[in-house]
């Protein structure tokens, strides 16, 4: 079963948002899709789900903390309120925007993982590494798992090639395929692909071998094409 994930990154208001998810709920009960559908939606609108059934919600972010004196973040007693199981770490813009060394991504992952969430950890290579060929990309992702336990039971892989992020520039079938038979070599578990994933190239990319499922952005945010996403996904 294909895996598709919508993330919002910091786009949406509580009202759009929640118009955004009845409507992809009620698309979602009428169609009998056979996806396993995620939305990671902005913070403050988490509280808005209650009654969604046909699809997963996740928090884009959490620090790695029940409660406590951590200005701007929240923790597990904010997401225990909204049932909020499932959380992103490690994306591309946390690493570079948000400048968290994977040390505090491992600390993040380890204290999620021991409280059972499903996580979608975020691996992925920027302009310079890619320039350099596979033998580079691949040590640079692989030092992205550094602190990581890869053999998680509620793990899923997505594997998002910075250059390819927000760009509307997708890598091709040939990248996104080597480099995932390499990391489905080494770790066996749900791996997506993200990157300027659309309606018109997420039914190929979704064909490729080793590829479970898309983690989108951009596309994901207005209803009537993450449907059609939804739709061309197979
Ligand atoms: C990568 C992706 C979603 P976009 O960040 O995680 O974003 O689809 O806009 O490239």
């Amino acid at each position: 079963m294909p895996i598709i994930a919508s993330n919002f990154k910091t786009n949406h208001t509580r009202k759009s948002t929640a118009i955004f998810v009845n409507e992809v709920n009620d698309y979602l009960k009428e169609k009998n899709i056979l996806s396993e559908v995620y939305v990671f939606p902005t913070a403050t609108s988490l509280d808005i789900f209650d009654t969604v059934s046909n699809f997963i919600i996740g928090t884009q972010n959490a620090y790695a903390t029940a409660s406590g004196s951590f200005t701007g973040e929240i923790g597990t007693v904010q997401l225990d309120e909204f049932e909020i199981k499932t959380i992103l770490i490690g994306h591309s813009e946390r690493r570079h925007i948000l400048g968290e060394t994977q040390n505090v991504i491992a600390q993040k992952y380890e204290f999620y993982k021991n409280l059972g969430y499903k996580i979608i950890y975020c691996i992925g290579e920027p302009l310079e590494i890619k320039q350099k060929g596979i033998k580079s990309t691949l040590e640079y992702i692989y030092e992205q798992f550094i602190g990581i336990d890869i053999n998680y039971e509620n793990l899923i892989l997505a594997y998002e090639p910075v250059w390819a992020i927000g760009t509307g520039v997708s890598a091709t079938n040939n990248d996104i395929e080597n480099v995932h038979n390499a990391i489905k070599e080494k770790i066996n578990k749900p791996l997506l692909y993200g990157g300027s994933v659309k309606s018109e190239n997420v039914r190929e990319i979704s064909q490729i071998p080793n590829v479970d499922g898309v983690l989108i952005g951009t596309a994901s945010w207005k209803v009537e094409e993450f449907i059609k996403i939804i739709e061309n996904t197979k």
